[in-house]
This record gives C-alpha cells, sequence and structure tokens, in this order.
C-alpha cells in the first residue's frame, strides 16, 4: 500500500554519499578553523547562548528576540545597535538577534551571481557575518537560509568564525526550494556536514529549527509537527551528536493550542529552544487588532515559558509586519510593548497552566510519539536505512509533509481530512484558512458570481516561493464556486508553471507570491509566452514588491505598475481577480 513510499522509489539516486563519509568531511572541515568570543559572549560573560539561556531560564527572567535583516549589512548593524541603545533606554532588552538573510545568500558563493535577490540581507565577506556579531551585546542568530541550503556549509562556517552560537534553520531545509536548484541530494549532503562541524565545536552550538518553516506550517496535525521535532531531534542529536533547539509561532494562533504545544515540545525537546515566534498569521491591516494580537500571544508565551522554562526568548512581532519589512521604529515599539508587558505580567502569571491546556498538551504528546514511532518503523519496514543521517533526511524532504501524514498520520484515516486524515489537533491555519474563503464566497456580489460559474475557466495555481496560504486560499474559493482547478507547484520556476498550465490547457494562471520576485517571475512567464502560442491570463497576489537595486534603506516598494507593464493582472486580493475571470478569459491555442 506504501509502494509509491519505498526506497527504490524514493532514493534512486546512484552512489550516494553515507552520513559517516560526510561526518568525517564536517569534523575535518572544523578541525581548520577556531571560533572566537563575539562581543555577546564577551560583554555577557558567557561561553555561548545555550549557556546564557540555561541560566535565564532558571533565574526565571524572560528574553526577548528581534529580527532584522535590511539588505545591506552596514544598515543593518547600525540599526541593530540602535535598536539596542533606544530600546535599553526605555527599559528593555534585546538578547538575540535573529538575522535574516536574503534567500540568494542560500546559493554556493560561486552561484550566487546573476540570481533574483529576495527582500532580505546580503552578506558577501566573513566581515559582514563579523560586523553583524560585534553590532551589539545581543546574540546573532543566524537564522535563515544557512544550514538546509546547498551554501549550509560556507555559511556555516562562516556564521561560526563570527562568534554565532546559534544557528538555523534546519525548518527550511525540508520545505524551501531556490528557484532553479534541484539538486536535493546536495543540499541534504551539505545539511548533514553543516551540522556535523556544529557538532564538534569547544562549546554548544544551537542546530536551530523553525519548525513552521518546516512542516509545522504544512500539516493539518500538530501532533505530526510535534512528532516531526522529535524526528529532527533524532538526527541532530542521536545521529550527528549536535543540539537541537526548536522554534515555533507562526502559525499557532489557538492560544490553547499555543501553550500546550509548548508544554509537550518542551518535554520532547528538552532544549534549550532559540525563540518562540510572534503569531504573525494572525496580524492583518487593522493596527489596533494587531496589538491585541501582539498582547495575546506574548501573555500566552510568558506564561507557558513561567509553565514550562525551556529558554525560549519570546518575539514581540511589530503590528506592521503583514504589510512590509519592519522599520527600526517599529521594531523598537514592539520590543518596548514586550518588555512593559513582562513587567506588568510579572506578578499576576498563572503559576500552573489550566487542566485544558495540560491535557491538550499531553495529546500532542503521545499523538507526537506516535506519529515518530510510525515514521521511524514505516521507513524501516520501506527498506531505508534510518540511523543513516543522510538518507533519512534526503527520504523526509522528497516524501514531504502531505505524504508523511497521510501515511504516518496519527489521526484516524478521514477522506474528508486535509491529507485523508482527521486531526487529532488541527493547526489554527486550516480553520482560518476555510474560514477566509467562506466569507470571500460570501461577500461575492452575485454577478461576478454567476460570469465565473458560466464561463467555468480552468485556472493552473502556483506560488513563486515557499508560502503557500495564498494559493490554498485561491484553490479554495475557486473550488467552492465549482471550478476545475490545476495545481502549479510551490516555489516553481516560470518556464515550469507555464509548462504545466499549457499540459493542462488552463485559460489562467494563478501566482501567488511573497518575497520580493513578483515583477522579476512574471517578467519571465511574459518572456516565456513571447516564444509560442499559448496565452493564458496571468493573475498575481500576495505581496507585490522589491528591495530597489542600490537603495540604501533596504525597505522593498510597490511594483504593481511594474507587473501591470508585462500584461499580467496584480491583484490586491482575490475578488480582483474573481472579477477579471467573471468577464472572459485569455487565448489558450
Ligand atoms: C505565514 C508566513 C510565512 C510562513 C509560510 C508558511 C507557508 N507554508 O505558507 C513561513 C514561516 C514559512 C514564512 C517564511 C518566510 N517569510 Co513569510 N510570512 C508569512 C506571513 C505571516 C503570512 C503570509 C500568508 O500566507 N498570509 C495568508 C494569506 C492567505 O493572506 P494574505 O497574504 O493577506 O493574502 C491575501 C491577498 O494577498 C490575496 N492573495 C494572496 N496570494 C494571491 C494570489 C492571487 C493570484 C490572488 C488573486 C490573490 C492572492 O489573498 C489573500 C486574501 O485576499 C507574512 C506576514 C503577514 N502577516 O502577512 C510573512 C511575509 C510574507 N514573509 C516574509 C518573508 C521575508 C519571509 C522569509 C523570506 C523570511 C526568511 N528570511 O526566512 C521566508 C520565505 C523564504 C522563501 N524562500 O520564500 C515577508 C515578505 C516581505 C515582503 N515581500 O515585503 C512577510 C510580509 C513578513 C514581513 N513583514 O517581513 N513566512
Amino acid at each position: 500500500m506504501l509502494g509509491h513510499l519505498s526506497r527504490e522509489r524514493v532514493l534512486p539516486d546512484a552512489a550516494p554519499p553515507t552520513g559517516s563519509d560526510l561526518i568525517e568531511r564536517g569534523r575535518k572541515r572544523a578541525a581548520s578553523f577556531d571560533i572566537p568570543q563575539s562581543r555577546f559572549q564577551r560583554e555577557r560573560d558567557v561561553k555561548c547562548e545555550a549557556a546564557f539561556k540555561i541560566a535565564m531560564a532558571a533565574a526565571g527572567r524572560p528574553m526577548f528576540h528581534a529580527q532584522a535583516g535590511w539588505r545591506d549589512p552596514e544598515v543593518t548593524a547600525a540599526n541593530m545597535a540602535e535598536i539596542s541603545a533606544r530600546v535599553r533606554e526605555a527599559g528593555g532588552h534585546v538578547d538575540r538577534y535573529g538575522i535574516c538573510l536574503d534567500w540568494s545568500m542560500g546559493y554556493p558563493p560561486d552561484a550566487r551571481g546573476g540570481r533574483n535577490q529576495g527582500t532580505g540581507l546580503v552578506l558577501r565577506s566573513d566581515d559582514d557575518f563579523r560586523l553583524l556579531a560585534e553590532a551589539t551585546d545581543a546574540a546573532a542568530h543566524f537564522g535563515d537560509f544557512v544550514i538546509g541550503m546547498p551554501a549550509a556549509v560556507e555559511n556555516t562556517v562562516a556564521a561560526l568564525r563570527a562568534g554565532s552560537t546559534s544557528i538555523g534553520n534546519l525548518g527550511q531545509y525540508f520545505t524551501f526550494r531556490l528557484p532553479d536548484w534541484d539538486d536535493d541530494a546536495l543540499i541534504a549532503a551539505a545539511t548533514v556536514e553543516a551540522i556535523a562541524i556544529c557538532a564538534v565545536q569547544p562549546v554548544d552550538i544551537i542546530v536551530h529549527s523553525n519548525l513552521d518553516d518546516g512542516f509545522a506550517a504544512r500539516f493539518s496535525d500538530l501532533a505530526c509537527t510535534l512528532g516531526a521535532a522529535l524526528i529532527e531531534r533524532y538526527i541532530v542529536e542521536q545521529l550527528l551528536g549536535a543540539r537541537i533547539g526548536h522554534c515555533y509561532g507562526h502559525t499557532f494562533s489557538g492560544l490553547k493550542e499555543r501553550q500546550a504545544f509548548h508544554l509537550a515540545l518542551s518535554e520532547a525537546s528538552p532544549g534549550p529552544g532559540s525563540m518562540i515566534y510572534g503569531n504573525t498569521t494572525r496580524f492583518g491591516d487593522d493596527d489596533a487588532a494587531n496589538y491585541a494580537v501582539l498582547a495575546s500571544y506574548l501573555g500566552a508565551d510568558m506564561a507557558a515559558l513561567r509553565w514550562a522554562p525551556s529558554g525560549h526568548a519570546v518575539t514581540p512581532i511589530p503590528v506592521t509586519e503583514a504589510r512590509r519589512i519592519p522599520s527600526v521604529d517599529e521594531i523598537v515599539d514592539a520590543q518596548v510593548f514586550a518588555a512593559t508587558l513582562a513587567e506588568r505580567l510579572a506578578d499576576t502569571l498563572p503559576p500552573d497552566p489550566p487542566e485544558a491546556v495540560r491535557s491538550l498538551g499531553v495529546e500532542i504528546a503521545l499523538g507526537g510519539r506516535a506519529f515518530f514511532d510510525n515514521v521511524m518503523n514505516g521507513l524501516g519496514e520501506l527498506g531505508y536505512v534510518t540511523d543513516d543521517p543522510y538518507e533519512l533526511l534526503l527520504a523526509i524532504r522528497r516524501i514531504g509533509a502531505p505524504a508523511l501524514e497521510r501515511a504516518f498520520g496519527p489521526g484516524r484515516a478521514d477522506e474528508r481530512g486535509y491529507y485523508g486524515r482527521a486531526p487529532l489537533v488541527e493547526s489554527s491555519v486550516v480553520g482560518e484558512i476555510s474560514a477566509q474563503a467562506e466569507q470571500i464566497i460570501a461577500g461575492l456580489e452575485p454577478d461576478v458570481a454567476d460570469g465565473i460559474k458560466r464561463r467555468c475557466p480552468k485556472v493552473c495555481i502556483a506560488t513563486t516561493d515557499v508560502h503557500e496560504y495564498g494559493k490554498r486560499l485561491v484553490e479554495q474559493v475557486l473550488a467552492k464556486l465549482g471550478l476545475e482547478t490545476v495545481d502549479g507547484g510551490i516555489g516553481v520556476d516560470a518556464d515550469d508553471l507555464l509548462q504545466t498550465a499549457a499540459d493542462a490547457g488552463a485559460d489562467a494562471i494563478a501566482v501567488s507570491t511573497y518575497n520580493g520576485v513578483a515583477a522579476a517571475f512574471v517578467q519571465q512567464i511574459a518572456g516565456e509566452m513571447a516564444t509560442g502560442p499559448y496565452r493564458p491570463q496571468v493573475f498575481i497576489g500576495g505581496r507585490l514588491n522589491a528591495v530597489p537595486d542600490g537603495t540604501n534603506t533596504g525597505m522593498p516598494v510597490d511594483v504593481a505598475d511594474e507587473i501591470g507593464g508585462t500584461g499580467a493582472i496584480p491583484c490586491a486580493r482575490i475578488e480582483d481577480m474573481l472579477a477579471v475571470l467573471a468577464q472572459g478569459s485569455g487565448d489558450k491555442k
């Protein structure tokens, strides 16, 4: 029944390396350099961030994480210094910065030239890594586009040589695809080698994994997410001898589930954890409402950390984050808000979790353990060598979250479920997207709904990057209107998408995009279309912006006009696309 997941089908690669070859290579590489003490270690008088976290957790002192990453390293370092100083003046403290590298940094250094860039930070030398680690007395956490990428080894070595002791992001390994990069075996090998390098350092290095960047954002069952954390821990700690630190939070909107997950995770992966991320999926356009979201998730996290002091920092996210990358003022606001909240709540946080949270935590923990056992036993029976970290990592990435949940999820089989199972504890995203889809359908003008149903266009839907909720929402709205949709994929390249749409005879292509490549992507589609007869309508929505070349603020600007110039239709809302679809479609001959 699970033959499609067999080792022969999933790993047909000729002469793959073994995990032990890669560990050996990592150890040799680690012996070729020393790691310095960064400003954080010197000024806070600690050996590494893990030690600091353990001490702070024992003292019951909350830690605070800020996210930083403008395009230019000098601007980023200056902004980090300013944020730290202003927050300190206001009575707070930033303990760590998540440094948000650009996705183009994920390519090996000699393959970065000429690539599309996103909205993040581009570092050109080891000195740039060091500049950031020395910018403030906060720990520099190189969280994204390091481990889990083709450049995992180069970027990990650069981060270690800058004195960083928390490096990620294993979560990204499982789900992110860099444009035009199909060699996943190389990514798995580089990831194993990078973790092996971390394992033999003289101080503890936290191998960070943001579960929301990985499978958490895709599974429909929180128990599977916990099981994924257990699998990651097994690979990093048992097979590779390093230390894992998990992060979760973006998609954890249900506060009860959020706290219950914390209880389950801190037992399953005692850490210390990196940070509990902000509940960014609940932010919208109304800042007053966003402040309520900020206060509620921070309050819930502060209580959860009191019940289970796991060493995670809390993450105050600026209320403007749903619109764009936040400015310095906005980050300072959020940090001061959180510091004040921590002070105000200190004496009133309940000492123990309510029974409903505790028992939900137990349910997630048991379900997570069952998922872990099902995956490990199942893969063993399918012929995989489950104690080889390289083989296990590559197999899991190739199988992917939907097939894993379908085959091994602890929920009972139910074809109405997202992946053919009823989740034990439903992830908040599932309900949020279907409620949003219902709302869009309920608000549609009758002539638009009738027009679409009459014309019945076939639409091929895809994303340019890892963000897939926009795609899921478009799919659900169109399905509710009775249209046939075609899956154009996640993180696809323009030429492949056009081919999929042409093969399926789609009347229109709907692209959801979030990482600053909207205009470049539709230009590529227009270029491909110019060479053949197939001319579908092209719609694009999500975050239609880009960081202009040569900017010194690093802030993205709107590119809707540029998109319009290519013939594609920029859409602020799904309703904009529906109105056009109701009128007519392109020429698909
Ligand atoms: C969830 C999320 C994630 C999740 C995605 C999980 C998943 N599997 O989908 C995770 C954690 C993985 C993630 C990762 C990253 N993210 Co993110 N993420 C978000 C977040 C919180 C929500 C986006 C979302 O899905 N919303 C749900 C959808 C349904 O709602 P919506 O966006 O409002 O969409 C509406 C319309 O736009 C429209 N729509 C959307 N798509 C389409 C398509 C068509 C055709 C049409 C017609 C309409 C349409 O439909 C909706 C209703 O009308 C936003 C911030 C925010 N609150 O918006 C940041 C955000 C999009 N992310 C951002 C960034 C930078 C990243 C990272 C690069 C960060 C990093 N360094 O790791 C990575 C991506 C790396 C990569 N390779 O691309 C930035 C984008 C910056 C920008 N362009 O200005 C944002 C805005 C956060 C920020 N302020 O910095 N992210």
